[in-house]
């Protein structure tokens, strides 16, 4: 009953179909079954609190025997495993919970049954991993009861809406599980639903947010790349992107989130042979926040004692998500290598972060600084002109690693202004 599987279940409600949401967590169960909700995504609590009140959503710890059964259960880091192939060392996906998700099926799975993973996994666990553990139930996959795989792509902030337009894609382990999954999709989704197999399915979602890794990854090496030469980078993927098949993505402090920073291991640990460029494009983007530390302390010629204002701790622009943030990065880096961190996060103003020291308003961050770094490309940041920004704050010193403000203002209002790469000024 997480952030896919609860928006989930009350697309079914709102067709007449009766959900049971399961969840370890006897307390989220408590919260669901009196109408209340346990996360934030716009427009869920009045779904949740409706479906409940229809009787048609209630909650339990265990599943009860039914005709379709979604597993759309977390899949994150091992905290323990890595794995090692020829100098890479890499992460591993905790599977855990999809395997005692599945496990807790296996008793009330009944003959024509249909059962769909979502969670995002390595290539090949719907047919490796998932179905042998059904099979325990004594009944056959693709014969017995249908068995598919289908990424889930919805953006956070827009689950609901995205759950009902995206395109879906849906792999079942034989074209009549595909079949089943797709006709109980198709009761609330008015995307196109393709279907394909299952291990298709997986390698999908991955290849989505790898793409998009690698792509944002050879970005920031371009604005290392633009340093060294004395070239803004900003201008030069500008000037690229007027060729009609390049798309340069913005460079940053790095990649946070969920998604794009974790995906692409999943093919790292399952075929690290094959997987050289994507796990280059990792270290890469997470390299990039030390790179940023870098940059600050090339501009202030040291960091030790230095007042940094850091603005932004989301992960990325105008969102309140502050996990797996490269910003909270940079700024807790910053504090190792001796600078007085401020941070403030205008989507979380009262924000704590472990080793952080957060403030509640934009004035006091600025108030006693010395150096401002720009984190996060926040309409509100962007917003704030030099000279607003040069009555703020006693700084006179900016690293923009966002490319959020203009810079000849801000030299204009006697900042000394570094871009994260903009080689022109360095
Ligand atoms: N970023 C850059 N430069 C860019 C674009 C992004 O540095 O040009 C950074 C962001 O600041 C952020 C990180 O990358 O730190 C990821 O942001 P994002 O907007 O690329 O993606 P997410 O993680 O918010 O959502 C992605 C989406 N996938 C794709 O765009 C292929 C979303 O559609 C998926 O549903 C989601 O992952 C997911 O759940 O997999």
């Amino acid at each position: 009953m997480g952030y896919i599987g609860l928006p989930t279940a009350t697309m079914f409600t709102r067709q007449a179909i009766q959900v049971l949401g399961v969840d370890i967590r006897q307390d989220i169960v408590d919260t669901l079954n009196t109408g209340g909700i346990h996360i934030h995504e716009p427009g869920l609590a009045e779904a949740v609190n409706s479906a409940v009140k229809s009787g048609l959503l209630s909650a339990a710890t265990q599943p009860q025997p039914a005709d379709a059964f979604i597993i759309a259960v977390p899949t994150p880091f091992h905290e323990h495993l890595t794995g090692e192939y020829e100098g890479m060392t890499f992460k591993k996906a905790d599977m855990g919970a999809v395997t005692s998700a599945a496990e807790s099926i296996v008793p009330v799975l009944r003959s024509g049954n249909l059962v769909i993973l979502e969670s995002t996994s390595p290539p090949r666990t719907t047919l490796d991993l998932l179905k042998p553990i059904l099979e325990k139930s004594g009944l056959k996959a693709g014969q017995d009861f249908f068995l598919a795989y289908s990424p889930e792509r919805v953006l956070p902030g827009q689950i609901l809406k995205e759950l009902v337009e995206n395109a879906r894609v849906i792999g079942g382990i034989d074209p009549r599980s595909s079949q089943a999954g797709a006709s109980l999709y198709a009761s609330f989704v008015r995307g196109q639903i393709h279907q394909t197999d299952s291990t298709t399915a997986e390698m999908v979602k991955l290849m989505e947010n790898t793409y998009r890794d690698v792509n944002i990854a050879i970005a920031n090496e371009f604005s290392r790349l633009a340093e060294r030469f004395g070239v803004d980078v900003w201008e030069a993927i500008k000037l690229s992107s007027l060729h009609p098949r390049v798309k340069i993505l913005s460079p940053g402090p790095g990649v946070g989130g969920h998604c794009i920073s974790v995906d692409p291991w999943f093919f790292v640990e399952s075929a690290p042979d094959l997987s050289g460029l994507i796990y280059q494009a990792r270290q890469v983007n997470d390299s990039q926040p030390a790179y940023a530390v870098e940059s600050l302390r090339r501009l202030l010629g040291g960091l030790r004692g230095k007042r940094v204002a850091a603005l932004g701790l989301a992960y990325k622009p105008d969102v309140d998500d502050l996990r797996e943030s490269p910003a909270a990065d940079v700024a807790r880096l910053l504090k190792e290598e001796g600078a007085l961190v401020k941070a403030y996060e205008p989507f979380k103003p009262d924000a704590k972060m472990d080793g952080l020291e957060t403030v509640a308003s934009l004035e006091e961050c600025l108030r006693d600084a010395e150096t401002l770094i720009l984190l996060v490309n926040h309409t509100a940041f962007r917003n704030l002109t030099a000279g607003e920004l040069a009555a703020m704050t006693p700084a006179r010193a900016v690293l923009d690693t966002v490319n959020g403000w203009d810079a000849d203002a801000l030299r204009a209002e006697g900042f000394m202004v570094a871009r994260l790469g903009d080689g022109r000024r360095g």
